[in-house]
Formats: C-alpha cells, structure tokens, sequence
C-alpha cells in the first residue's frame, strides 16, 4: 500500500476473531483504496495462525452500500472488485458479514462472498444495480440464486428493490438477526460459533428454485421495463446461473456487466443518479444555513392541486390548516383527499387508522385568517395574477412574521406576487406537478428577493415531504413548462402540415415518453389555459374548445374516448385540421418522424440552453431532473440535456436551423465545440 492511500480499512482483534472495518464516508462505497484495504487487511487475518474466525463491519451509517459509483469511466485503480472477492470467498477461515444501515450493490456482492451474513433487524440488503442501468457486475447474479434462489434472485436483480433484515432472514439470505446496538459482539459471538462448521464458499451451494419466474418477471413489468435494457441483461444472468457452471457463469454476467457499463443507458441512469443528489444543492449559500422552523402548514385552495399538496404534508404528520372560499368547495376538496386516502389504503399503502389520523391532522376554515398560526403557507388558487396578488396582500397583514409565503403558480411572475406584500424576501414559488401527491418534482422557484433561508428552507421541505426540489429562476413557466411552450407549439404546427395527432404522439412514446404532446393534452385538459370564448377560433385547440372537445373528461380532445377513457383517432378532429389548413393555405405532405423529433425535442433543448444562459436553472442537470420527474422522460436518455450530448449538438443545431429556429448562443457554443452541456 502506497502512502498516499488513503486508510479506509483497519482491522482489530478479539481473541482468536479478526474484526475487519471500512470507514470510508458517507456511504463506505467500495473505492479503491477499500479495496486495497480489504485485500491487504484479508490476507494478514488469513496469515495469522491466532486467528480463527474474521468479522467483516463498517463503521458510519451503513455497510458497503456498493461500488464507487464516481469511479465508473475512469482509469482503474487499486485492485480488480471481484478478485478481492473471490479470495475472500476462499478463505480457509470462517468470514461473517456484519450488516447495518444498508448492504447494496457491491455491498451485497461483498456479503455475498463472506460465508454468513449477520444484520440488524433495521437493516435493508438489496442489488440496485438496474436502477443505474447496470446489473451486479461481482458475482451477485450467480451467487444470489445459491442463497436465496432463483425467483428472489430474478426479483432482487431485476426490480432493484432493497429486502429488510427480518424478510432477508426468512428468504436465507441473512443467517442471524443481531441486536440494533449489540451488532459487532452479536457477529463476533456467531463467527466464533462458527469456528468448528468452518468457511462456506457460497460458490459451491447449489442453485434452487424455478426458472419460470423469469418469464413471469418479464410478463408483469413489460410496461415497466418499456425501453430499457438493463432489467433483462439482469434475468439473462439469472437464468444463466440455472444452467452454467459458476465460473462460466460469472463470465456470462461479466459480458453482460461490461456491455451494459459501455453503453448509453447507464451513462444516462448515473448521470440522473448523481443530478438528483446535485439539485438539492443551492450553489453560493453555505451547506448548514439556519433554516426556518415549519412545524404546521397552511394551504389556500381546496381544489386538485391544493388537497394534493396538503396530502404531502399530512402523510409526514405536518397539522395542515387549508382554506376554501365556499364551505361546499371546502367539503368537496376533502372528500377527495380521503377517497384518494380510502383508495391507498385499499391498496395496502395506508392502515385505515394512520388514514383516520392523517385526516385528523387537517383544519378546515373559510378565512385566511385561520393561517395565522402557520410556518409556511402554500396558496394554489386559480392561476390570475390578480387573484394571487390579492390574497398575498391579505396575507401579508395576516401572516406571523417569518412565515414563508409560498405559490403554486406554475407560470407566473413570483416577483410580481412577492411585491404585493411588504416581506417579498419571505415569498417564492413552490410549484408541485399534478397529481401533487404523486408526482416527485416540485420545482422550488427563487426571487429576486427570496432570502437565502427562506429558499433553503422551501428546498429541504421538499426533500422531506418525499419531493426532488429543484431551484428555478423567475420566468414564464420556470423551467419545465418552458420548455415545454415551444414542443406543444411545433406539435400543433405539424398537424397543419400533415401529421396525425396519433402519429406525433406514436413518435415520443417510441423515444421513451409515457405519452405524447396530444396524448398530454387530452389528460391534462385542452381547454386549460383556452381563453374560452367560443367564437374566437385562432388555433386548432381553439376550434376543439369551442366545440366542447376538452379531453379526456369530455370523452373528445384530439382523441375520441370510450367510456373506459380508450382512446381512437377522430374523424372530427381530421375535418378540423383539414378546415383550419384549407383556411391557412398550407399544402398537406407527408411528415417524417425524424422531421417529428427535429421539431418538437430538439427546440426543448434550445429552450434549455437559453434558460440556462439566463441563470434560470442552475446547472444543465436540474433541467435533466425537471424533466425525468416532472415529465417521464426516460431515465435511460438522461433528460434533455444529457440527451442532447448523447445526438450531438451539431446535428441538434444544424437541424434547428434548417427548420428555422434561432439556435440558442450556448447551445450554438456546444455545436461548435462538439460537446455536451
Ligand atoms: N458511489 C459513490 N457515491 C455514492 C454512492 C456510491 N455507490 N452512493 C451514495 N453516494 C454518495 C451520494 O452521491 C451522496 O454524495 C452521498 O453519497 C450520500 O448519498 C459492482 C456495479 C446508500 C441508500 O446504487 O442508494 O455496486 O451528494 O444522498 O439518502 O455490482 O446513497 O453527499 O456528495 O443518497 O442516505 C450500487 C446508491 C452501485 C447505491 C444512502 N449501489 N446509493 O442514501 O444518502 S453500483 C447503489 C444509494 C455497484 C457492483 C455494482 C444511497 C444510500 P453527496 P445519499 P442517503
């Protein structure tokens, strides 16, 4: 070991057991130097005749919780993963695993070698790998069918899932349950215990269970799995372990692994792995700034969007005071809230009691004056500036002082709002996607003024009501939404030029999207945002307003509805297109589907560069996230941005222009250079 390595694993020693432990913070990932660690610290507890038994814990939070995901793509350092692994699976000592916290991906794998396994019952144990699109590139695919056979194996590879310590022990795959606080003297007692058995190379177990489980996998999640590659490379080495010797076997999944690593798809998951993590950071204000105390929430508006936001709250124990207008809007919003609750709890996500008690943390109330007493304050009343500007102004005299006053505009100027009160610096925009109790991005937006704590504050609300915050600048539509402007723009162009709603729509669901531009339009309502005079007809979605063709509510929107909300092309819909093209003059053509993809999601990426270039998002990967947890967009291209590298920014701008976009400065810097944002 040279001395600039860092020493991340050490070993101590009780009586005739060798206890072995990895520091190496936050989450002890399997970084080079643990791996030199670990190989150096194994062979002197193997080398010493007074040692009988090896313990193999961590110290921090958690066990290994995998490979170093930030080492992938680089030079290797430090010793081959499963070369370290396969000597201490060959140990001639006894070695046990002692798990807390969470044991995943080469975590797992590292466990796996060990020949027991010991957790406390708080512990989760799983192989993740398939959500960075990969699979367990060390020996997890064929040693996890030897210990706990082949349906859980082909369950735990392919879906990614984390099992608990006490289900772990029931499927074989953890030995001994430990105490919470006794773990390392639990795991020393059962090495010891295990002195006469002797080591138990899991290599040499036999693979049990039924194969068939793989087909059932790949049955049930096709919709699921739509589009990625990474869950059936994962069942592939599965179910290679039924029918390969374990050496050849291993050689199956390291093929597999290695493609998977070179290709597209996992560059794009970990690059949405780490954007997560990255978004929550505020660039320029300190890690630990104070934030304000929340402790009971109020919001405005009882509609969809606000009971769905109060659900966030109230399914973390925050009080929630909310507020209607009318009691029979009020009592209605409520009703909502519980049969959306009743309908969970059906599900088995809720007990009927946790619903009684979740409902029971709500105040209802006809004033703005019950908010009084709230922390922060969440108004999602009808998208009017005038309407929101007034209901600041009132709570600005209402208000406790230091309470934040947040919109749930998803368009609108909050600095216009912040400016009808008199503590513009305690205002933001804190806009939820709908349905607000479903959907992760809540995109956090930022003043002028918003002081620091305040913005800070919004951004760890949303962490810990289960959201991924995003800091957005003040513009029309923040971020998401404004890219989104120019994609139903172009969309509603193409049909004039000969394209089917069907045929748009077939295009982005074959990129990876849940639905299309019309597909949106009809479930969101074609008539939001319609000026609603029906005798103004300007566009092709005014005509279908006009006529009551607002979506899927109405059965009629760019589709037709059966009354399972089945949808059809509609022959009304084409004699609309065709009258509005008669009336613009435009000859019908045949549109290609790259002519679709030019023209609805590469001006989305130009739109990006530009917010961008105006500070309205602080780094191309927030756009990214917007975009996968806002959206749908598929985790496997990496959100537009990332995307955007993946076509190529020349071919993006040369293509804008030729359809005559003006291409953004920065995205015409990143053609230039060849390179991605
Ligand atoms: N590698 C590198 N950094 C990691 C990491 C990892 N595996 N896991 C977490 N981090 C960083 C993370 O970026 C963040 O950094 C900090 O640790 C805290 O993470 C060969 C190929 C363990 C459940 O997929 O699921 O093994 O932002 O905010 O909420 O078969 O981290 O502070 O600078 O998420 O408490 C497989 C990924 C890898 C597990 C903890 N393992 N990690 O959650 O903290 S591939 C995984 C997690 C592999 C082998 C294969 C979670 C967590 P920063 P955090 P958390």
């Amino acid at each position: 070991m040279s001395e600039d390595t860092p020493v991340s694993v050490t070993m101590q020693k009780d009586g005739d057991v060798a206890v072995i432990i990895v520091n190496n913070p936050p989450v002890n990932a399997l970084s080079w130097h643990v791996r030199q660690g670990l190989e150096d610290n194994f062979k002197a507890a193997l080398a010493d005749d007074g040692v009988k038994a090896i313990v193999l814990r961590c110290d921090g939070g958690t066990f290994i919780a995998g490979a170093d995901i930030s080492e992938f793509g680089k030079a290797p350092r430090g010793p081959d993963f499963n070369a370290v692994l396969n000597m201490i699976e060959a140990a001639s000592k006894p070695v046990v695993a002692a798990i807390h916290g969470t044991a995943l991906g080469g975590g797992l794998e590292t466990a796996l070698v060990c020949h027991y396994r010991v957790a406390v019952p708080s512990a989760k144990l799983g192989v993740p790998e398939v959500k960075l699109g990969l699979l367990p590139g060390a020996g997890g695919t064929q040693r996890l069918p030897r210990v706990v056979g082949v349906e859980a194996a082909a369950t735990m590879t392919s879906l990614g899932d984390p099992v608990p310590a006490p289900k772990a022990k029931e499927m074989g795959l953890v030995d001994e349950l430990a105490g919470e606080d006794s773990l390392a003297a639990d795991a020393i007692a059962f090495a010891r215990a295990k002195i006469a058995d002797g080591p138990r190379p899991t290599r040499e177990r036999a693979v049990f269970g039924d194969v068939g489980v793989i087909e059932q996998l790949k049955t049930k999640n096709a919709k699921r799995w739509r589009g990625f590659e990474a869950p059936y490379a994962n069942l592939a080495c599965v179910e290679a372990a039924t029918r390969l010797p374990f050496e050849e076997g291993l050689a199956f999944e390291r093929q597999e692994f290695m493609k998977l690593m070179m290709g597209s798809q996992s560059a794009a998951q970990r690059h949405i792995f780490f954007a997560e993590r990255q978004a929550a950071k505020i660039d320029g204000l300190p890690k630990d700034i104070k934030l304000r105390d929340v402790k009971k929430v109020g919001i405005i508006g009882a509609g969809t969007m606000g009971g769905g936001i109060m659900m966030n709250f109230l399914q973390k124990g925050f009080p929630c005071t909310i507020v209607e207008m009318q009691q029979e809007a009020l009592d209605r919003g409520l009703g909502v809230v519980r049969k959306n609750y009743d309908a969970s709890a059906a599900k088995g996500r809720f007990k009927p009691e946790q619903v009684d008690q979740m409902m029971g943390l709500i105040t209802p109330a006809l004033e703005l004056e019950a908010l009084a007493d709230c922390d922060l304050i969440i108004e999602a009343v009808y998208e009017n500036m005038d309407v929101k500007k007034e209901i600041f102004g009132k709570l600005d005299k209402i208000a406790k002082p230091g309470a934040i006053l947040a919109s749930n505009t998803s368009y609108l100027d909050v600095n216009e709002i912040a400016a009808s009160t008199g503590r513009p610096g305690d205002v933001l925009g804190m806009h939820f996607f709908s349905p607000a109790n479903v959907m992760k991005l809540l995109e956090v937006v930022r003043g002028d003024k918003t002081a620091d704590d305040v913005l800070a504050t919004a951004m760890a609300i949303g962490k810990k009501i289960g959201k991924v915050a995003v800091v957005a600048g003040v513009c029309h539509g923040f971020i998401g939404n404004r890219m989104l402007a120019p994609r139903q723009i172009e969309a509603q162009k193409l049909l004039l030029e000969g394209a089917t709603p069907a045929q748009v729509d077939k295009v982005h669901v074959d990129f990876g999207m849940p639905m299309g531009p019309f597909q949106m339009s009809d479930l969101a309502g074609v008539d939001i945002g319609w000026h609603r005079d029906p005798n103004r007809i300007e566009s092709i979605r005014d005509a279908l307003c006009a006529e009551g063709r607002w979506g899927q509510k109405k059965q009629a929107g760019f589709y037709d509805y059966d009354d399972k909300r089945n949808p059809s092309e509609s022959a009304r819909v084409a004699e609309i297109i065709e009258q509005f093209r008669a009336k613009a003059g435009v000859e019908k053509r045949e549109i290609s589907d790259q002519e679709i993809v030019e023209r609805t999601l590469y001006p989305m990426v130009n739109e990006g560069a530009l917010i961008l270039s105006e500070g309205k998002a602080q780094r191309a990967s927030d756009i990214d996230v917007v975009w996968i947890y806002g959206y749908g967009w598929p985790v496997y291209r990496g959100g537009p941005m990332f995307w955007a590298g993946l076509e190529g920014t020349d071919k993006i701008a040369a293509a804008l222009e030729k359809h005559g976009f003006e291409v953004a400065p920065l995205l015409k810097e990143k053609a230039a250079a060849k390179s991605g944002f």
